[in-house]
This record gives structure tokens, C-alpha cells and sequence, in this order.
């Protein structure tokens, strides 16, 4: 890497870099007016020229940050701020304060408008990205860095970064956005990619803060884990709940239509019925065979539901006969004229030659209803009218009786209810009900699914993924959070033995020197006489068992009182330290030399017999005697020494009896004359 693009700089430069050219291409879509640049996928959702404007400010400050100019940044991440917090405002309060149009050009005004305002959500993230700028840079300048200060904006970054993932998310399933969340998802897919982008460059540069100023971010984890995980649960949420309610709606849509063609339907066959029996009757002229009209009539009543009686009026419109005539004989020598509402309808039928429908009106039963009428025949060759009088409730309740039981009907004429079914199930809620008006009618039909249905449309899916999504990231930030103390108690656990293992060690080559120095002279560092009492009373218990011989010397300087007197204590130790020395030299490994008093010594020679030991004590003799030894201002000097020697009898148990024989045997070399041996 060269000095201009450190390691850790890689990945904020090449987001700036990234996002960067989506802003300078989309900002050139703006500028030559090419619509293909600023909306990629040509559903009015382009990216608004202010946001390319922030794009390349942000692009530019992340390099800025990168290379510590830090005031840039903060006058660019002001600048993206204001920008972001301002359109969000415009966007939550409905508000135009001119944002829109404030940097671009005067004539790009005249072009057809992709939308020009920010989505709410990008420009809040975009606001967000602004912030993290400006603080960055602000606190780096004056050194007001601190752990929490980048926790908070790590937090800023995870919600924008996650949101705009969601935001891509929604394109690529396509999640509608007519409702909830959805609504907010719809930012352009290339804002979407270059805020996440630009959110990955400032963490990248967050997490470079946190090591220069050398802060573990570990214990962040749980935290953007929760973080992460509910605003991905909470986007899930709405946009499934926007995807429940498109589909209900969809369902209802296509419910109250089934209901209204019903109706239409209905009505237009007993239109068509009543126009056949008026086409067939129009052809006989002369007077009109009564029981057939009759026969005509009672078909049409047995054929097709709600009929309250089917009448004819003869040319003077006055009405000559009714079927069936009983509860109707009201309607009889009726002039129809007389009426205004049925006259219009009447007229007009007459008029056209074709059969009309009137509004809703009381029928002469006294019962709601309307009235069809057939003209026979048209204006010129005028018969009389067929008239269907339909009971409403009965017309309604019949068509209704099978058709799409799972849902509620209810149908108005001019605000006043004329028919209700499952009237039980009380009022509908705006929110599932759809109404359709009939105008030729001037009725309003209004269904909405009953409870049962309406509960089943009514998905737990969103409620279920918010609450699974909510105990999830709960719990995976909280087994994260568990896991760091777990890591944190092992790491002081290991750190524990280790300390622990040391002083073990410590104390056990401690206690191994205390032992070796509780077993050997200090002075002359051959073995002391608690050690020689030690191996002695060993080698005297296996004496008897085994067959090899087992000898013992005793020795002692001679007037070593004089020597002490002559040259001072301080050679005399060194006579001593010497005498040490050159005994244990003259030894096998296998022997024990020992201290045994002032300036006596002892030597325990294994698998040797008291002429072999006779022969080493002559020999240590001679070296000793031969030894020159030195004192300061003082001649050097000769000690000799007197060697008692003893072959142990297996019948001896106790060292004391050792001692004794072989400090007689010493005794008598002193007595002898000195600087000698005697063997015992
Ligand atoms: P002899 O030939 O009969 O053994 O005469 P001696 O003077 O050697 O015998 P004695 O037992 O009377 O004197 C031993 C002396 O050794 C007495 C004591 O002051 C001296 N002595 C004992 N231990 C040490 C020691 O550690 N350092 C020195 N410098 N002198 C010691
Ligand atoms: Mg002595
Ligand atoms: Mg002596």
C-alpha cells in the first residue's frame, strides 16, 4: 500500500468512491434531463436532486475524515444534515419550504417532474449520515472523541444501514407500499444502495476512531445485535402488515363485486323477462285474452323471486289488471301518471321502448320496493304497459340467499337503509368494508366480511414475526452479552492458574533449596551432620542384609586451636572450606563426606572394607598435609590431620556405637603423635 491509501483506509474510500458516482450521475440525469439516470426502474421513484447533491458532499467528506480534514467534514455533514432533517420535516408536517427546488437550475422547474421530494425515510437517513459526519469531525478536531460518542453514532449508522437494507429488500420482494412501513420503503433503489454504502464508509471510520483512540468496541455487540435484529423485525412487521391489508382489501374488492354484478344482474334478467312477455303481447291486436296475460304473469312470479305482483296498464296508462289480485287490489284503476317519480320513470320506458327500473318507493302493499316497467309496443303503436312490482326485502333476500355468505350486505337508498343482511353482526368498521353506489338506482351497496372471515383475514402473521423477532433479537443479544462474560471469566480463570502454576513452581524449588540447605554445612558445603545421621542410620539398616562392607572415617585437623590462634578465624574457616573441598575430591560419588564438628569430618565409604578405607584416609592424608596454605602478611603454611578408621560390624545398630569405636581409633592416632591413621 502506498502512503496515500493506508490499509484501513480501503474501505471508506472506495464507498465515498462508489456512492460518489452514483450522486455525479444521478445529478447529471437531473442536469441534461435524462430520466433514466434518476429513476433506474421508471416508477416515479427516482433519486430527488438533492440527495445526488448529498451524495457527493458525503463522498467527499468520508475522504475528508479519512485524511483528518476534519473542518471539511463538518461544514459538509452540516450541509447534508440540514439538508435531510429539513426535507423530513417537509415530508412528516406536509410542509414546502422550497427545498426541493432551492439548488437546481431555474429551467429544470419546467420539466416533467419525477417527484421532487426525498422519501421521509431516506431523508432522515440521510439527516442521520449528516450527523455522523459533523460529530466525526467535530469531536476528532477537538479531541473530543469518546467511547460513547461512537457507540451512539454506531447505533445512528445500524438503523440507517438496516433500513435502507430493508428498503433494497422491498424491491426485491416487492413489498407494497400502500400501507405501514411499506409506505416508507419506497425510496429510490439507488438512494437505498448508496446510504447503505455510505453508511459501511462512516462505521469503517467510527471503528477507526475506536482503535486509534485505542476503545474495545466489544461490548457494543449485544447492543447493534438488538439493534440490527428489531429494525429488521420491525420492517418485516410492516411490510407483512401491509401485505395482509392489500390482500384483504383484494378479497373484498372482489367480494362486493360478485355483489354488485348480483344485483345488476338480477335486476336485468327481470327487465329482460318482463320486456319478453311485453314483445310477445305487443303483436295481438284486439282485446287481450286475460287468462293468458295471467298464465304470463304467474310464470314469471313462480319463475323469479321477490315479486309483489305483476300488473298491465292499458294505453291510458291506467292500471286494468293485477296478479296476483289478492293484498293488491289497491293497485287497481290506478292512473299511473298521477304519481311523479313512477310517471318520469314511466315516460321515459314508453319513450325508449325498453324496459326502466324506478327508485326505490313504497309499493301500494305498503311495502319498499320498485317497479318495472315494459312498454308494449313503442310511442306510436302504444298497448299498455307490463309493470313488475318487487318487494325489495324479498327480491334481495332471495338473490343474496347463496351468494358469498361470509360477508355482510348492506344496501341504502338515499341514506335510508332498504335491505341488511346478518343485520346480528352490528356495524362494519370503514376499515374492511367497501361500498359500491348503483346510480341508475341511486342505491349504495355496502359489504364487509363477517367476524369469522374478517378474524381470518385478519393474518397473525405480522403480530407473530414482530414478537418472534423481538424475544429473538433479545435473546441473541443477551446470549452474545452472556457469551462476553463467559470469554471475559475464562480469560481471568486462565490468568488465575497461570499466577498460581508460577507460584507453585516458585514454592516448590523454594522448599527443594530449604531441603538441600538443611542438609549441608554451610561453611564447607559438604553434607552437615544431620545429614550424615540420616544416611548412616540408613546404611546401617540394610548392613545386615546385604553383603557388601560398609567403612567409616573419622578425621579432625590437628591443633587447629593454634592454627585459629596464629592466623585468625577467617583462614581457619578457610582451612576448613579447603579441608571440605579436597576430602570430597578424594571420594567416590557414591561416598558421604560430612561435617562432623568444628573441624572434625566424617566419611561414609559404601562397598569398601576397613584396608581400602585405611588406604583412601592415607591418601587424604598425604594431600592434605602436602596442601599449602596462605594468610595475608603471613607465611604460608602446612596443616596435618589425624584419621580414625573403622570396618562396621552388621551386629551394630546404633550410630552412636559407631562413633564411639571410631573415635577411639582417632583418639589413639592424636595420642599416636598426630598425622596419622589407625584402624580399628
Ligand atoms: P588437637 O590436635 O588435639 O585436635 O588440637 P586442637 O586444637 O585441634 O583441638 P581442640 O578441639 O581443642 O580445638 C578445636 C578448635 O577448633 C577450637 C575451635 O575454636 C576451633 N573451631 C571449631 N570450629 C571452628 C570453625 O568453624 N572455624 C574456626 N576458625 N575454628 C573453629
Ligand atoms: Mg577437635
Ligand atoms: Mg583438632
Amino acid at each position: 500500500m502506498n502512503k496515500f491509501l493506508a490499509q484501513k483506509d480501503i474501505i471508506p474510500f472506495s464507498v465515498s468512491l462508489l456512492s460518489g458516482i452514483i450522486g455525479i450521475l444521478v445529478l447529471w440525469g437531473w442536469l441534461s434531463g435524462n430520466p433514466n439516470l434518476i429513476d433506474l426502474n421508471l416508477h416515479s421513484t427516482g433519486m430527488q436532486y438533492n440527495t445526488a447533491l448529498c451524495f457527493i458532499a458525503a463522498s467527499v467528506a468520508i475522504l475528508a475524515l479519512c485524511k483528518n480534514f476534519n473542518l471539511l467534514a463538518c461544514i459538509l455533514g452540516a450541509f447534508i444534515l440540514s439538508i435531510g432533517y429539513l426535507s423530513f420535516a417537509e415530508d412528516i408536517f406536509g410542509l414546502n419550504i422550497g427545498l426541493d427546488f432551492l439548488f437546481m437550475p431555474e429551467s429544470y422547474n419546467a420539466q416533467e417532474p419525477i417527484s421532487k421530494r426525498m422519501s421521509a425515510n431516506g431523508a432522515l437517513i440521510l439527516g442521520l449520515i449528516g450527523t455522523s459526519i459533523f460529530v466525526l469531525g467535530y469531536s476528532t478536531k477537538f479531541r473530543l472523541v469518546t467511547r460513547k460518542l461512537l457507540f451512539v453514532l454506531m447505533v445512528l449508522s445500524l438503523i440507517g444501514i438496516t433500513t435502507n437494507f430493508m428498503a433494497v429488500f422491498g424491491y426485491i420482494v416487492d413489498l407494497p407500499e400502500a400501507s405501514g412501513w411499506g409506505s416508507y420503503t419506497k425510496m429510490a433503489i439507488h438512494t437505498a444502495v448508496g446510504e447503505s454504502l455510505l453508511t459501511v464508509g462512516i462505521i469503517a471510520i467510527i471503528f477507526q476512531k475506536a482503535s486509534e483512540n485505542k476503545f474495545s468496541y466489544v461490548s457494543w455487540v449485544p447492543w447493534l445485535i438488538f439493534i440490527v435484529l428489531e429494525v429488521i423485525t420491525l420492517s418485516f412487521w410492516q411490510a407483512s402488515k401491509a401485505y395482509v391489508e392489500k390482500n384483504e382489501l383484494q378479497q373484498n374488492t372482489i367480494a362486493s363485486e360478485g355483489i354488485r354484478s348480483i344485483v345488476k344482474d338480477e335486476i336485468e334478467s327481470r327487465k329482460r323477462a318482463l320486456g319478453r312477455m311485453a314483445s310477445r303481447w305487443q303483436v295481438q291486436k284486439g282485446g287481450t285474452p286475460y287468462t293468458e296475460w295471467i298464465q304470463d304473469a304467474l310464470n314469471i312470479i313462480s319463475d323469479e323471486s321477490g315479486y309483489q305482483a305483476i300488473e298491465w296498464a292499458d294505453p291510458n296508462l291506467f292500471i286494468r289488471w293485477v296478479t296476483p289480485l289478492k293484498g293488491n287490489e289497491a293497485a287497481l284503476n290506478i292512473n299511473l301518471t298521477k304519481e311523479e317519480v313512477r310517471a318520469q320513470v314511466l315516460l321515459k320506458a314508453i319513450k325508449d321502448g325498453k324496459s326502466a327500473v324506478t327508485p326505490l318507493l313504497t309499493l301500494k302493499s305498503g311495502h319498499k320496493g320498485f317497479l318495472i316497467y315494459a312498454p308494449i309496443g313503442r310511442v306510436n303503436n302504444f298497448q299498455g304497459v307490463i309493470i313488475g312490482a318487487i318487494n325489495a326485502k324479498l327480491f334481495f333476500d332471495e338473490i343474496f340467499k347463496d351468494a358469498l355468505t361470509d360477508y355482510n350486505i348492506a344496501i341504502y337508498h338515499q341514506n335510508e337503509l332498504i335491505y341488511e343482511r346478518h343485520p346480528s353482526e352490528g356495524k362494519w368498521s370503514t376499515h374492511d368494508s367497501i361500498t359500491y353506489v348503483v346510480k341508475e338506482h341511486d342505491w349504495s351497496i355496502t359489504s364487509w366480511p363477517l367476524s369469522e372471515l374478517a378474524e381470518k383475514q385478519h393474518s397473525w402473521l405480522p403480530n407473530a414475526i414482530l414478537v418472534i423477532g423481538s424475544i429473538l433479537a433479545l435473546m441473541l443479544s443477551l446470549i452474545s452479552y452472556l457469551a462476553q462474560i463467559a470469554r471475559k471469566n475464562a480469560h481471568m480463570a486462565r490468568e488465575e492458574i497461570k499466577v498460581r502454576q508460577k507460584t507453585e513452581q516458585q514454592l516448590i524449588v523454594y522448599s527443594k533449596k530449604l531441603k538441600k540447605q538443611s542438609l549441608i554445612d554451610p561453611l564447607t558445603k559438604v553434607d552437615n551432620r544431620r545429614s550424615l545421621s540420616g544416611a548412616l542410620q540408613n546404611e546401617l539398616a540394610h548392613l545386615r542384609d546385604s553383603e557388601m562392607p560398609l567403612s567409616i572415617i573419622l578425621m579432625d585437623v590437628d591443633h587447629f586451636k593454634h592454627i585459629n590462634d596464629t592466623y585468625g578465624h577467617v583462614t581457619g574457616d578457610n582451612v576448613l572450606q579447603r579441608v571440605g573441598s579436597i576430602l570430597r575430591k578424594s571420594t567416590r560419588s557414591t561416598d558421604i563426606v560430612a561435617r562432623y564438628g568444628g573441624e572434625e569430618f566424617c566419611i561414609v565409604l559404601r562397598n569398601t572394607t576397613d584396608r581400602q578405607a585405611y588406604t583412601v584416609a592415607e591418601k587424604m592424608r598425604i594431600l592434605l598435609a602436602e596442601e599449602i596454605f596462605l594468610c595475608e602478611k603471613k607465611d604460608p603454611f602446612h596443616i596435618t590431620c589425624s584419621f580414625g578408621v573403622y570396618q562396621v560390624s552388621p551386629k551394630i545398630k546404633k550410630i552412636s556405637q559407631v562413633f564411639n569405636v571410631v573415635d577411639g581409633a582417632l583418639y589413639t592416632a592424636k595420642n599416636s603423635g598426630r598425622n596419622c591413621v589407625v584402624l580399628v
